[in-house]
């Protein structure tokens, strides 16, 4: 498999616990991303096997959009059911940077696209991804992919550098979310990664995160792929899911 990585940018993704990595998919092919999208959200395509979650305000009649599509915050398991984003969830490039980090045997363990539309997009607090997830070791890796530019107005991703070396921190449920304990971080070494349509930002899954709220007239649409070492452990209830296959070996004892 290629190594498009090079030693620094692997010594950074380690120190750091994120790398930019830019342009992983042609112009055409991310405009072919955005069309399926768009078809999902406001023309009316079937969304069959996918899960989707409203904005919660606009859940509760706190506030009004023009259309549906328009309240929509989360879309799940797009790789599973869509022939495009399969083909994004498989992407050469995407997981040659991830089998260097990982190892050559993988399984994508969520995908999640994450919407925030023009002004009604709310905040996504600071998290860590692994407390959320029955998976030992708590060393996953999300590339978060944006279709659209991500910028500071319509909430690109704020990280703390480094700050996956603390290992997992204190996570309380919040208004609408599950976030850190507050003392357990500071959101002052936050630093924000303005993207690139179609770059992705790959991360640890302990990494602390935050994305603020879309304060701008334009959508901020990313799509979040998890990927986790075939050696991986379940540690939910009973027996492991089956996980969506991307490359290697299964192990015995280890996620399915
Ligand atoms: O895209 C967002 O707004 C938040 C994404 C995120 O926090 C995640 O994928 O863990």
């Amino acid at each position: 498999m290629a190594t498009p990585l090079t030693p620094e940018q692997l010594a950074a993704y380690e120190r750091d616990g994120f790398l930019l990595v830019e342009e992983l998919v042609s112009p055409a092919e991310l405009e072919g991303l955005r069309e399926r999208l768009w078809e999902y959200t406001h023309g009316g395509r079937p969304l069959g096997g996918l899960r989707v979650q409203i904005e919660p305000r606009v859940e509760r009649g706190e506030l009004a959009v023009a259309h549906p599509g328009d309240g929509i915050r989360k879309i799940d398991f797009l790789v599973q059911e869509d022939d495009r984003f399969r083909v994004l969830g498989l992407n050469e490039r995407i997981v040659a940077v991830v089998a260097q980090i990982l190892g050559p045997d993988i399984k994508l363990f969520r995908n999640s696209l994450l919407l925030k539309p023009p002004a009604v997009g709310s905040a996504k607090g600071w998290h860590q991804d692994s407390p959320y997830w029955p998976i030992e070791p708590m060393a996953l890796c999300s590339c978060w992919f944006p279709l659209d530019d991500a910028t500071l107005e319509n909430g690109c991703m704020v990280v703390i550098p480094g700050g996956h070396r603390a290992g997992p921190l204190p996570h309380v449920s919040a208004t609408d979310d599950y976030v850190i304990e507050p003392g357990y971080y500071d959101p002052a070494q936050g630093v924000a990664v303005p993207m690139r349509a179609g770059s992705g930002l790959f991360f640890h899954s302990l990494l602390p995160h935050y994305t603020a709220p879309n304060r701008s007239d334009r959508w901020r649409r990313a799509i979040a792929l998890s990927y986790m070492s075939a050696r991986s452990r379940y540690t939910g209830e009973g027996e492991s899911p089956v996980y969506f296959p991307v490359c290697g070996a299964t192990y015995p004892g280890c996620v399915r």
